[in-house]
């Protein structure tokens, strides 16, 4: 298998860590997401992913699949130990719903190619693009962090075992922090993301810092 990856990505991490916890090695290509790496994503890569994004998996089998979430799924499916979707009805769901409030409604309004949009359009600078990206890093995790109140039962997300939930959060959160938010506000959202700190598989595959 070959990983189509970049390392300041958040959904690329999200991936990469969980390779790391089933212990799966794939051959990786980075691709470039920002400034002029991004123009070569534009000719070469689209001709393999037309969406244009990171991250993508080619399979063994010559599939291209694409979209973090549709990604792990697939690996749960091909080495289901340890098991990220989890297996009761109810918990599957609502891991799965702090996956998509993640990846759907907070990470969707945050990539490099809206901040663009949002400079060439409407002129947008540097201070405007950090505070539409932390209002919509506060937004989305103030609504996961009450959904955490109102279900945590264990160490992490979802029970006590590191699940799809655990994968998209931990790499959000990291990414609000360096916006400045502080995680004080959200103690479940603090008290697991602290917890996964600790394994390496999430420590070492954590999204690396802009420059
Ligand atoms: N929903 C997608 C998001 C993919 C995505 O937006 N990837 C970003 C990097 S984190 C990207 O390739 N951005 C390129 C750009 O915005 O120009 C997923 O979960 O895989």
């Amino acid at each position: 298998m070959k990983l189509y990856l970049n390392g300041i990505s958040s959904a690329s991490s999200r991936v990469r860590i969980a390779l790391a916890l089933k212990g799966l090695t794939v051959e990786t290509q980075s691709v470039g997401i920002l400034g002029e790496d991004a123009e070569s994503r534009q000719s070469d890569f689209r001709a393999i992913n037309p969406q244009g994004l990171v991250p993508a998996l080619l399979t063994d089998d010559g599939v291209l699949i694409t979209q973090s979430l549709a990604i792990i799924e697939y690996l749960d499916e091909l080495q289901p130990e340890p098991l990220l979707v989890p297996k009761l009805q109810c918990e599957r769901a609502l891991a799965r719903s702090i996956a998509m409030a993640i990846a759907a409604e907070i990470h969707a309004l945050l990539p490099p190619r809206i901040a663009l949009y949002l400079t060439a359009t409407f002129q947008a600078d540097a201070n405007s693009i950090a505070e539409w990206n932390r209002h919509w890093l506060r937004e989305g995790l103030t609504a996961i962090e009450k959904l955490l109140a109102d279900h945590r039962h264990g160490a992490f997300s979802i029970g006590n075992e590191p699940s799809i939930a655990d994968i998209f959060l931990f790499p959000q959160s990291i990414g609000a922090t360096r916006l400045g938010l502080d995680p004080a506000g959200w103690p479940n959202i603090l008290d697991v993301v602290t917890r996964l700190g600790t394994l390496p598989a999430f420590a070492e595959n954590a999204p690396a810092a802009r420059k």
